[in-house]
């Protein structure tokens, strides 16, 4: 322990620490996982590079929520949802790996809080299956896709963009390669944006303010 966590710890006041993990901490349904802001460092999952095959921090069942950590590179496959339900909230990615976030099957309806997600190479957040996904005071600092729902899917997704800030975005807000998903927005903030094609990538039609 060095020397402030020391004197910290003998006030009574908790500090933050640095977290190790080895394998993927799974969140049983209905349970939360408080991080008490603490770092968590992920060894031998993964390099954080564009992979496919890395483990993720957190595997999250239905209706359950990991809240109040910061996930330190490398940031191999960020957090999973893999249940019918779930919330990530207060959550800091220092810098993202292959993706940060993903709605895995079966989707349904999913929430992300107050939460920050910095340097994706190419995509934040990720959705491959059928949900109703609500992000709430969020900031995406650097990414390709802000959010991508898989490519080549046809099922239908409402993702609401709630206070949301995208900076420096290079490709789009959010992409999808379905006709019946929905992009809504209130109060989305986007600076830096360079996109070709929008940032709804050629489907503003499917995105309306609420
Ligand atoms: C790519 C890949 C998908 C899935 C996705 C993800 O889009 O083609 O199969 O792995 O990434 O969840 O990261
Ligand atoms: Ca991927
Ligand atoms: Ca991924």
């Amino acid at each position: 322990m060095c020397a402030l966590a020391a004197l910290l710890s003998l006030a009574g006041i908790a500090s933050a620490a640095t977290v190790t993990i080895t394998s993927t901490i799974n969140v049983a349904a209905g349970a939360t996982y408080d991080g008490h802001g603490n770092t968590i460092k992920a060894v031998g999952m993964g390099d954080g590079g564009q992979g496919e095959s890395q483990k993720p921090f957190f595997k999250i069942a239905s209706g359950g929520t990991v809240k109040n950590v910061i996930l330190a590179a490398p940031g191999v496959d960020g957090i999973h949802f893999v249940g019918t339900s779930g919330t990530v909230d207060h959550v800091t990615w220092q810098d993202i790996g292959e993706d940060a976030i993903t709605v895995k099957s079966p989707g349904g309806t999913h929430v992300l809080s107050n939460s920050t997600g910095n340097q994706a190479a190419d995509k934040f957040q990720q959705c491959n299956a059928a949900d109703t996904w609500t992000m709430t005071n969020v900031v995406s600092n650097v990414s390709g896709k802000c959010l991508r729902q898989n490519g080549g899917t046809s099922f239908k997704c409402t993702f609401y963009f709630n206070n949301y800030t995208s900076i420096n975005a290079h490709e789009a807000i959010g992409r999808t390669d379905s006709s019946t998903t929905r992009f809504r927005y209130h109060n989305l903030k986007v600076s830096g944006f360079g996109g070709s094609k929008g940032w709804w990538y050629g489907r503003d039609s499917q995105a309306s303010a609420f």
